[in-house]
């Protein structure tokens, strides 16, 4: 499968990993959007929030206890995003689960 976080995730394309175990890896954004701007990724090819059942969903709570873990050791402590995008009109433009652990500025509400 010709998909690029996939090779992320495997190490055939290099990335500035920030942590990773049997289940995710995550890495630096390569065009950061706030002074913290990591991707949390399953190992497993998930194409999109769409596409979590019964069988695959323990794997978002596994990631929700990295970012959190990700957010303490980037001393978040006054407030932090993460967010997943899914599909066109939701802004999704890599087809593989990822959430966007986001940082160290004050975020707006709604995101555009
Ligand atoms: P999106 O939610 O699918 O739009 O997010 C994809 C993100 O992946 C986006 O912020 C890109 O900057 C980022 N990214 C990356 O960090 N490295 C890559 O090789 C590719 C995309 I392709």
């Amino acid at each position: 499968m010709d998909c690029v976080f996939c090779k992320i995730a495997s190490g055939e394309i290099p990335s500035t990993r920030v942590y990773e175990d049997d289940l995710c890896v995550a890495f630096k954004d390569l065009e950061p959007q706030a002074p913290v701007h990591l991707l949390i990724i399953p190992r497993e090819h998930i194409a999109s929030a769409e596409e979590i059942t019964p069988k695959n969903s323990a794997i978002v709570a596994h990631i929700f206890e990295v970012a959190a873990k990700l957010a303490k050791e980037n001393h978040l402590d006054r407030g932090w995003r993460i967010v997943s995008n899914v599909g066109e009109e939701g802004g999704q433009s890599v087809k593989h689960l990822h959430f966007h652990l986001l940082g160290g500025r004050p975020m707006a509400w709604p995101p555009g």
